[in-house]
């Protein structure tokens, strides 16, 4: 059991086979009838067991997050690859193998606490490593730019993603007036925009997304020498992506989705692992790049600066407590350890007053840091005291710094001995409310994630700026939108100018590069795999040789549920769901082992089929049903006869070349 684990172990209560009580300790006799003047009469203010139970209820919640507002959050190591004591001081990567615990929210970003999982949105990747030098917050997303250069405009930002406040509609969609009248009239948004209509915003699951700390930030060594770092989280499995007709409707069908895949995976002990990377790019090459390194909506391309792997982070323990530890968790890019610091990257500088002061209002005071799941594992001191919720007792009279009474401790201590600090950058400037020249290009990496897009793709781009844009009801904003993808590229704007019914596009020539960076694409870097890929095998008491089937898929680490027309026992397997409480929006592939004699089931049946086939995800005939109504054309990729082709087209993960198929 790591540190965290045994000081969370403190904090918790198993309260079966407990006398209930009060909070006082009182035990109590009776916790279902109010006192009350005779057993119809009205209820007395002595019933103080009453009260205390109801003003506990009414107090129970706590404001969501102003953004990120809907997550999930899961327990996990972290491994060190190498000693990478050449770049950074930080103390949790300087040895092979030393192990830091973690723990992990991911989120979405524009939904509420309660909204779909499965949204078009950004979303979060933020980790908790508590290191022996005090807890370091990687506070990342799974796309590597953002949609604004300076922190001052992130209100405005998320003021126009968010439900719009007249009415509170639409919740967690961009797809709205009041985000593409932002996008279009701050173009700083361009690139960003491109990641948010590409795969990337519809994740398979939180186990197959990349993740990236967008912002600027430095690794300084114990010799004092600097790097700018950027940092990136790259999953095991590979980056996995829905497609859009099925993320809608998993949304309606299970919002949890991605919470479920992760709970569930976790439990089965198919733990999630990412790798920790950093590119670096040294202090004296700051200026040597066709973008500024401080601009958050620039990414660094690959293949210019590489990404060096340190570690390993491996997710292997859900919580005990929703609330108590994915609710109160509290992040700060602030809190950092030596050997990590900032850069001047405007959007980070205005992120480091913007966290503690969130949880001031979301957590009820300055005390958040003592809430178990923000403890760090390491001692902690200071003279600060009191505020709502304090627990720690601290004795003594001494609460202030300098002091003779306490021989002047809590006391500071020295860089060479783990004391913080910060690194010594010469500045030297105008105060000016101003933007660099240096973060005016807009369109130039807008562009080359566009030509850095495979075919299908850019396919799904130009599907998805025309459902978001499609959904503007305002004729000029839609008109202004296209006007602004032409810079990114003409044809493009053309076609979206085409399909939501407005003026083509007056530019005519897009920002000029050729420049490409293949390793944002999704397509071009694929991953096969079957590993915790979820398949429905759909049955009934004509299907032969169950338990092989099942085993066969097993052997290949693949999760296999049972799907028949109603509940029963098929060859000793209970069967998992019907056709009815699943649907074939959550499996990655289907195998049909059953006929169903009655219509109502046959037509089901074809409803599963169907759906499968024009998601593109792999299909399997172990019986030849009768598929009239349906486009599925049998002789296309994917759709196979046997089990053993089955995991082969599975491995492979989507089948675009379908040419009927309408997803
Ligand atoms: Fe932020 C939450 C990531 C820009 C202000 N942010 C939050 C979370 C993540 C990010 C993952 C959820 C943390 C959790 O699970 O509890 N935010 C980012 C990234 C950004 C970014 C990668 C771009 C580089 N954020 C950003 C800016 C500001 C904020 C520019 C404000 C100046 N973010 C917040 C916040 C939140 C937050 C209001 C809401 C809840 C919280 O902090 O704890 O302070």
């Amino acid at each position: 059991m790591n540190k965290k684990q045994q000081q969370l172990d403190h904090f918790k209560s198993d309260d079966s086979n407990r006398p209930l009580t009060t909070n006082q300790g009182l035990k109590v006799s009776e916790d279902e009838h109010s006192l009350k003047i005779g057993s119809r009469g009205p209820t007395i203010m002595e019933d103080f067991h009453f009260r205390e139970k109801m003003t506990h209820f009414d107090h129970e919640r706590i404001p969501e997050r102003v953004v990120h507002a809907r997550g999930t959050a899961a327990h996990g190591v972290f491994e060190c690859y190498e000693d990478a004591s050449d770049i950074t001081k930080a103390n949790f990567l300087s040895e092979k193998g030393k192990q830091t615990p973690v723990f992990v929210r991911f989120s979405t970003v524009a939904g509420s606490r309660g909204s779909a999982d499965t949204v078009r949105d950004v979303r979060g990747f933020a980790t908790k490593f508590y290191t022996e030098e005090g807890n370091y917050d990687l506070v990342a997303n799974n796309m590597p730019v953002f949609f604004v250069q300076d922190a001052i405009k992130f209100p405005d930002f998320v003021h126009a993603v968010k439900p719009e406040p007249h009415n509170e509609i639409p919740q967690a969609q961009s797809a709205h007036d009041t985000f593409w009248d932002f996008i279009a009239n701050n173009q700083e948004s361009a690139h960003m925009v491109m990641w948010h209509l590409s795969d990337r915003a519809i994740p398979r699951s939180y186990r197959t997304m990349e993740g990236f700390g967008v912002n600027t930030y430095r690794f300084v060594n114990a010799a004092g020498q600097a790097h700018f770092v950027k940092f990136h989280w790259k999953p095991k499995l590979g980056v996995q992506s829905l497609v859009w007709d099925e993320a809608q409707k998993i949304a309606g069908k299970d919002p949890d989705f991605h919470r479920r895949d992760l709970y569930d995976n976790i439990e089965q002990g198919n733990f999630p692992e990412y790798e920790l990377g950093v590119q670096l790019i040294a202090q004296e090459d700051e200026f040597n790049f066709d973008f500024d390194i401080l601009d958050p909506t620039k990414i660094w391309p690959e293949e210019e600066v590489p990404v060096r792997i340190l570690g390993k982070m491996t997710l292997n323990q859900n919580v005990d407590n929703f609330f108590a530890e994915t609710e109160q968790v509290a992040f700060h890019v602030g809190h950092v350890v030596p050997g990590i610091d900032f850069s001047n990257d405007p959007l980070l500088q205005g992120r480091l007053f913007s966290y503690t002061d969130t949880q001031l209002i979301r957590l009820g005071g300055p005390n958040f840091h003592e809430l178990p799941i923000n403890r760090p594992v390491c001692p902690f001191h200071n003279n600060q005291r009191d505020g709502y919720g304090r627990q720690t007792i601290n004795v003594g009279p001494v609460s202030y710094h300098k002091n003779s009474i306490q021989q002047n401790t809590p006391g500071p201590v020295s860089p060479s001995d783990g004391g913080y600090e910060h690194y010594q950058e010469k500045v030297d400037g105008v105060k000016v409310r101003a933007r660099s020249q240096s973060f005016m290009d807009h369109f130039t990496q807008a562009r080359m994630f566009w030509l850095s897009m495979t075919d299908i793709e850019k396919e799904h781009i130009v599907k998805a700026a025309s459902f978001e844009v499609g959904k503007v009801a305002r004729r000029n904003i839609r008109q202004q939108v296209v006007e602004m993808f032409a810079n990114i590229d003409v044809e493009l704007a053309a076609q979206l100018a085409l399909n939501v019914g407005v003026e083509p596009p007056k530019t005519i020539q897009a920002v000029e590069t050729n420049k490409i960076s293949p390793a944002v694409s999704l397509f071009a870097n694929p991953v096969f795999t079957t590993e915790s890929k979820k398949v429905a095998i759909i049955v009934d008491e004509t299907t032969e040789n169950v338990s092989k089937i099942v085993e066969t898929l097993k052997n290949q680490k693949i999760a296999v549920e049972l799907i028949s027309d109603r509940q029963q026992i098929i060859q000793h397997f209970e069967v998992d769901h019907t056709m009815d409480t699943a649907s074939p929006v959550l499996y990655d592939g289907i195998i049909v082992a059953a006929k169903f004699g009655d219509p109502k089931s046959s037509s089901k049946l074809n409803h599963y089929i169907q759906e499968t086939y024009n998601h593109y995800k792999p299909l399997a005939f172990l019986v030849a049903p009768d598929l009239i109504g349906t486009n599925v054309n049998k002789g296309d990729e994917g759709v196979v006869q046997t089990v053993e082709s089955f995991i082969e087209a599975l491995r492979i993960g989507r089948h675009w070349n379908r040419p009927n198929a309408i997803g």
